[in-house]
């Protein structure tokens, strides 16, 4: 199977160029859900270690289903199959063009949640343009073991955030274990709450929002995956997300830029347009650099050809 990693703020993207299963037909979101529920052992073995690295997400290049497209994709994490990315989507825009397979300017991609556009600038830069995303809920409370009630806001980026602002903990590279834990605690009761999204779509990842050092930026996260990582970059669905809250608190204007940065200090620049739906078109800013291709195997003798698991 060959592979082409990238990283985007430091979070790893792993593009599968081919030697994946047949994904049948239909839309991508059906497509998707094979993946999800037919396929689990292949792309779990795709990122977990030995094989991949912890936060690593998978890039599955399909046809797309509409012809507009340059690319279609289905993204998943070491746990789950996901919606949307955004990191991935930037590696993904710098690695089609290391391959030769698109030139600078705007692309449109499909991704189970629906079409998002790359425009790839000449020094590298590339802008997202994610799907409609809304906040769904606002200060709804949990109580959560080791943290007592917290209140957060639950919104849709092209996966579903719970969002707690400002954070119980500060947002710091050297707090990233208690950040991890105090995370999962969180997505966890709020999910036993029975908060997510409109259609009963469970909370995957959870944000804690704190102020950033540089008085440039506007704020520093932490995003907790579906597969118990943190994001090393912004996240670009989270970004969306929050996006969406600062749009219907009245906290962001149209066209207004800020810079949202990571944990470990990655900066996104962010800025969005009114939605037709009521919600928010984020457009999400970032680079990415391609660091490996490789040839990955899977040994009939290997006893970790499926990779470890946790
Ligand atoms: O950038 O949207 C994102 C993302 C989702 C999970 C990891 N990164």
């Amino acid at each position: 199977m060959r592979v082409i990693d990238s990283h985007t703020g430091g979070m790893p993207t792993r593009v599968i160029l081919d030697g994946v299963p047949d994904l049948g037909t239909g839309t991508l979101a059906e497509q998707a859900r094979r993946l999800a529920t037919e396929h689990e052992r292949f792309y779990k073995s795709v990122l977990l270690e030995p094989r991949g690295q912890p936060g690593m997400v998978g890039a599955l290049l399909v046809k797309p289903v509409s012809p507009e497209c340059a690319a279609g994709v289905i993204y998943f994490d070491a746990d789950a199959v996901l919606g949307m990315c955004g990191h991935g989507t930037i590696g993904l825009a710098v690695t089609l063009a290391h391959l030769g397979r698109i030139k600078p300017g705007c692309h449109k991609i499909e991704t189970p949640v629906g079409v998002v556009e790359v425009d790839l600038k000449d020094d590298g830069t590339v802008t997202v343009t994610n799907v409609e995303s809304r906040r769904v809920c606002k200060d709804a409370t949990i109580e959560v073991d080791g943290l007592g009630t917290v209140t957060g806001d639950v919104a849709y980026g092209g996966n579903w955030f719970f969002i707690v602002d400002p954070s119980p903990i500060p947002v710091t590279a050297s707090n990233i274990r208690r950040l991890t834990d105090a995370a999962i605690a969180v997505r966890s009761a709020a999910n036993a709450a029975g908060i997510g999204g409109e259609g009963g779509e469970p909370i995957d990842h959870v944000i804690f929002q704190g102020p950033s050092d540089d008085a440039a930026v506007h704020s520093r996260n932490f995003v907790l995956c579906p597969d118990d990582t943190y994001d090393r970059s912004p996240c670009g669905t989270g970004s969306s997300a929050r996006l969406a809250c600062l749009a219907a608190g009245g906290r962001l204007e149209p066209g207004e830029e800020i810079i949202q940065e990571s944990v470990i200090g990655s900066p996104y620049h962010l800025s969005y347009q009114p939605g037709p739906n009521g919600g928010v078109i984020p457009a999400i800013s970032g680079r990415a650099y391609v660091i490996a291709e490789c040839t990955l195997r899977f040994g009939a003798l290997d006893p970790f050809r499926d990779g470890i698991k946790p």
